[in-house]
């Protein structure tokens, strides 16, 4: 177990529900720990096992809810 932590932007989402079906796609993904979606700020914190899923994975994750996501930087 290798707990990380990656930022997502994420373009598209328009309102709670949006923002609701990114977090429950997130919570679904096997690694997933936790998951912190904004809608306002138009992102999403993951912590997860990255033995167990990929940033990649989630990216695709988000693009199959219907979001265009890319990786934010990190600080
Ligand atoms: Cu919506």
């Amino acid at each position: 177990m290798n707990l990380v932590s990656a930022t997502f932007h994420i373009d598209g989402m328009t309102c709670q529900g949006c923002a609701a079906s990114v977090t429950r796609a997130l919570e679904a993904t096997p690694g997933v720990i936790n998951v912190a979606v904004s809608l306002d700020d138009k992102y999403a914190i993951v912590q997860y096992d990255d033995a167990q899923t990929t940033s990649s994975t989630l990216i695709a994750v988000i693009e199959n809810a219907g979001f265009d996501v890319r990786m934010s930087e990190t600080s």
